[in-house]
């Protein structure tokens, strides 16, 4: 794959519809993984399609090099291929004009934040990426390694050259996410440059965004399988669902691409589809993958064919999640829910169940937590949420599978300290898991403790 070869491709295969090597960058995005390359490069790659110009991508890895290595020999091309039961549709994505490592040239990165002609940058940098700097107010000029550290800096730079603010567009799973990295993201301007952290507060925007598509990490079959079907190898293809949603709260700092064009919703308030999301299609993949794995299922669509766990899920969604959002008219979340289970079903996209486990404790507060905390102040019962949780405890202890999370050493210790009769008192009175804010009453740790035991 590269600029080359794709008049090569298979005339199945859909392209670009504009000239990319005639459009400037206009947008920077951290953390150019699989979900980006299927998700806001596609929303991107339509509105330059439908005539919009100078919106290129250039895309950031803030750790690895593996995506860097996959498409700057692509000239950042790739293809995006949406698999359901009936058959694949494939399409070329050029949006994505270059790729940078921040680690080897921090400097490229800081220069693409501060172009004139940039105007946008999105992140996917997952909820753990959102971290509060340890580093806050660190010293100017020390390495830049957080979102904070690259962000704090471009907007002292664009401040001090005269440059236009930009709109910062966080498309994480994080409840709130606008707003939460406003909020960082000033706390750290203001240990630096309380002028700086004023300009920002004023002129930029951080509007916050509802974003789905279920992308599977793509596997070495996968690109088998791509390969064979296009007649060449493409190391940047990504495979996902036909769905794809994008809510965007209508606030900009300056101009946007219409990503209207493919389907992107701007709305005034974003928060009815957020926590629709988090609470029901979020808590549900969350519960079948811990649910799942104890049960020794390897996929989503397997759990949620699995008579003993199906209802847990649609429980946790329809009785649980559903009653404790506050709706729009047109939200109809008993329709949502049954939309949710039919994505899961999709035998045609297998998503792994390891995947969607890794940062549980990054994850589970917006996810479980805050729908539990909401049914207890409606006095309603969550005993879903509480089965799912007794499945997540079981599995941070490490017995079965790897535990891939910020948190695995604090889980290592609470298993070895408490055992099983006192993990889960032990791990929610660690608050600084969940910020501090979320714990279970007594009550409720009594039932997940009494869970718990059918996970031994
Ligand atoms: C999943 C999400 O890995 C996970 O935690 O729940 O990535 C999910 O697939 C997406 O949010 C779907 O939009």
């Amino acid at each position: 794959m590269s600029d080359a070869a794709a008049p090569h491709l298979p005339t199945f295969v859909a392209r670009p519809g504009y000239d990319r090597h005639a459009q400037r960058a206009g947008i920077v995005h951290l953390g150019i993984g699989a979900f980006h390359r299927a998700h806001q490069a596609v929303y991107t790659d339509s509105a330059m399609a439908a005539g919009d110009r100078d919106w290129a991508i250039t895309g950031v890895s803030l750790r690895s090099r593996q995506v860097h290595d996959q498409l700057t020999p692509q000239n950042g091309l790739y293809t995006v291929t949406e698999r359901r039961a009936d058959g694949d549709t494939t399409r070329l994505i050029g949006a994505v004009t270059s790729v940078v490592v921040a680690p080897d040239e921090p400097g490229r990165v800081a220069a693409a934040l501060t172009a004139p002609e940039t105007r946008i940058v999105t992140l996917t940098v997952t909820e753990k990426g959102y971290a509060p700097n340890e580093r806050e107010g660190a010293a100017a000029g020390a390495v830049p390694t957080t979102i904070y550290d690259y962000l704090g800096a471009a907007v002292i730079a664009r401040h001090d050259a005269g440059l236009s603010p930009l709109t910062l567009i966080s498309c994480d799973n994080l409840s709130n996410n606008g707003g939460v990295l406003h909020e960082r993201l000033c706390a750290r301007l203001d240990a630096i440059s309380p002028q700086h952290c004023r300009w920002f507060e004023q002129a930029w925007a951080c509007p916050s965004t509802m974003v789905d598509r279920i992308v599977p990490a793509t596997t070495a079959a996968d690109l088998a399988a791509v390969e064979t079907a296009l007649g060449q190898r493409d190391d940047g293809a990504v495979i996902t669902e036909p769905f794809s949603q994008w809510v965007i709260e209508d606030r900009f700092a300056g101009d946007r691409p219409r990503w209207e064009v493919a389907g992107a919703q701007f709305v005034a308030d974003v928060k009815p589809f957020e926590t629709a999301k988090l609470r029901m299609l979020n808590g549900a993949h969350s519960a079948l993958a811990y649910l799942g794995l104890a049960r020794g299922h390897t996929f989503v669509h397997q759990a949620i064919a699995d008579p003993q766990i199906e209802p847990i899920v649609s429980r946790l969604m329809r009785e649980e999640a559903a009653p404790s959002i506050a709706a729009t008219q047109d939200q109809q979340l008993d329709r949502y829910a049954d939309l949710l289970l039919t994505r899961f079903r999709n035998r045609a996209l297998p998503h792994r169940l390891l995947q969607i486990a890794a940062d549980g404790s990054q994850k589970i507060a917006a996810r479980w937590l805050s729908t539990l905390a909401d049914n207890r102040a409606a006095g309603r019962q969550s005993p879903a949420i509480l089965h799912a949780i007794a499945a997540w405890v079981a599995f941070v202890r490490g017995d079965q599978h790897q535990v891939d999370d910020p948190n695995a050493g604090v889980f290592a210790e609470a298993w070895a300290y408490a055992g099983s009769n006192g993990v889960v008192n032990k791990l929610f009175a660690v608050q600084k898991l969940f910020d501090g804010k979320i714990t279970l009453t007594e009550n409720e740790r009594a039932h997940v403790h009494q869970f718990l035991s059918n996970f031994s």
